[in-house]
């Protein structure tokens, strides 16, 4: 199965990429090819996809008075194991920090310990002239696409006018320009009022960040986007307005693209009111309090959101895996919901819960394909290297069972480094069956074969995706 549709074949790697796409029974210099290469996989009655390209991870980001509780080596494994063959995480700058010595940090975080291979994007929380001249010698270094927020004062957020000039500096040297879009000004007086009227629980998270704080900061980012002429790229995109304003541009003819994550497809904000625990009470709501955050079903969020994919308002889903445990993170918001750290992990089960939309009919298997793999690859400039099964593509692929099934939770198939599980009891009707990454197994019936360090950095090209 690619993007373009699907067909039979036998597909043959050599070393490190695929060597060829054949008919199937082709032979290879008169052989037959299952006698003429060392290993065999047996994909009959399976899907072979191209492995998945999860662009917006934070493996152990420093954030919210603790760090992101997946390394570099426990994340990238879990997502191996989910049939993920790549990752984009997030470089961090915070205020008065040097952008390249935090890109070097991070290079030193990240090498040796991945199972697959990770490219980074950069978040720019301090836009000063130096900052402005790292962002060409990064994109020369293949780190080709910047984040920067509306949101999160003293820690994030940049204004209208250091924004203006980092989308001035992208829309010349080609990068992507990313848009954490909330408005963080009105979020911060809702927040407060909010403590100071005594709701305290992670319901309030929500609440306090209303669609029209994100709508409104979607419109502004457009806005700058289209004076400077960068290339617009909003993360994690939960409510319908927001769609809408991408719609909007792009059917201007801007290159405004929009990200989702499996939370805003599957999970709400009622759900997170209705959560309750013997062991947390309604702190249960805390394991899925992440920004933006999750929005209500009565007002059809989910449904629109996936009605996106169908009609590419919205071009591809990646998990913005964060991933807090309950004990000594999540619980720093006890009686405080402003103190419980942002973030969900779901950094192994994206393929999957996207083939359940499959199963379910809300996309086509290709389009599967598509949001999951290989429109990652084109939008990060790493398309034809990744993202499409080819000759000459690196030989990242992932056999899928329609027949088999996965249990997700905490003690079932969970590998990533939490206590709890956001997708506790989700079922999904198919199954990761065996994951190669370039070339090598390093996942199958058994479980995860590969090694910490099979992971290389990718030095991406710039965006594909642009008109
Ligand atoms: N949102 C989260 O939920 N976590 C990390 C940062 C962000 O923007
Ligand atoms: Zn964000
Ligand atoms: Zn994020």
């Amino acid at each position: 199965v690619n993007a373009t549709g699907t067909g039979q074949a036998d597909i043959l790697i050599d070393g490190e990429t695929i060597a060829a796409v054949l008919a199937p029974g082709s032979t290879l210099l008169g052989h037959d090819l299952a006698s003429s290469v060392d290993t065999v996989v047996d994909a009959a009655g399976k899907y072979v996809i191209p492995g998945g390209i999860d662009a917006h991870t934070h493996m152990q980001m420093p954030f919210g008075g603790t760090e992101a509780s997946d390394t570099f080596e426990t994340g990238t494994r879990a997502a191996a194991i989910g049939g993920t063959t790549s990752i984009v995480d997030f470089i961090v700058q915070y205020p008065d920090q040097n952008v390249l010595d935090q890109y070097h940090a991070w290079h030193e975080k990240a090498a040796g310990n991945c199972a697959i291979d990770y490219g980074f994007h950069q978040i720019l929380s301090d836009v000063q002239d130096s900052s402005l001249t790292a962002m060409d010698e990064l994109v020369a270094e293949g780190v080709t696409s910047f984040k920067l927020f509306m949101a999160y004062k003293g820690v994030f957020l940049s204004d209208d006018g250091q924004i203006l000039r980092a989308f001035q500096r992208g829309a010349e040297n080609g990068a992507v320009m990313m848009m954490h879009a909330e408005n963080g000004a009105m979020i911060d007086v809702l927040v407060k009022q909010a403590l100071d009227a005594g709701h305290t629980s992670p319901y309030w998270h929500g609440m306090t960040r209303p669609w029209q704080a994100e709508e409104e900061a979607t419109h502004r980012a457009i806005m700058i986007a289209d004076l400077t002429g960068a290339p617009l790229y909003v993360v994690h995109v939960s409510a319908k307005q927001a769609v809408d304003q991408i719609a909007a541009a792009r059917d201007r003819g801007m290159n405004v693209f929009g990200e989702t994550c499996p939370q805003y497809l599957y999970l709400s904000l009622e759900e997170q009111l209705g959560a309750s625990s013997d062991e947390w009470g309604d702190f249960e709501g805390a394991k899925w309090v992440c920004s933006t955050p999750l929005r209500s079903r009565a007002e059809g969020h989910q449904h629109h959101m996936w009605q996106s994919l169908r009609t590419n308002d919205i071009q591809m889903v990646s998990t913005d895996h964060c991933p807090f445990c309950m004990k000594g993170q999540k619980d720093l918001g006890l009686g405080d919901f402003s103190k419980i750290p942002n973030g969900i992990g779901s950094v192994e089960h994206r393929v999957d819960l996207m083939y359940q939309g499959v199963v379910t009919g809300k996309i086509s298997l290709p389009r599967w394909v598509e949001l999951i793999s290989t429109t990652p690859a084109r939008m990060f400039g790493l398309y034809g290297r990744k993202g499409v099964i080819q000759p000459g593509a690196d030989g990242d692929v992932v056999v899928y069972d329609p027949n088999g099934h996965t249990s997700i939770g905490v003690n079932k198939t969970h590998h990533m480094n939490m206590d709890y599980s956001a997708w506790e009891g989700f079922e999904i009707d198919g199954h990761v069956d065996t994951v190669i990454s370039r070339g090598r197994v390093i996942v199958d019936d058994g479980g995860y074969r590969g090694r910490a360090g099979d992971g290389q950095f990718l030095k991406r090209g710039l965006s594909q995706y642009l008109i």
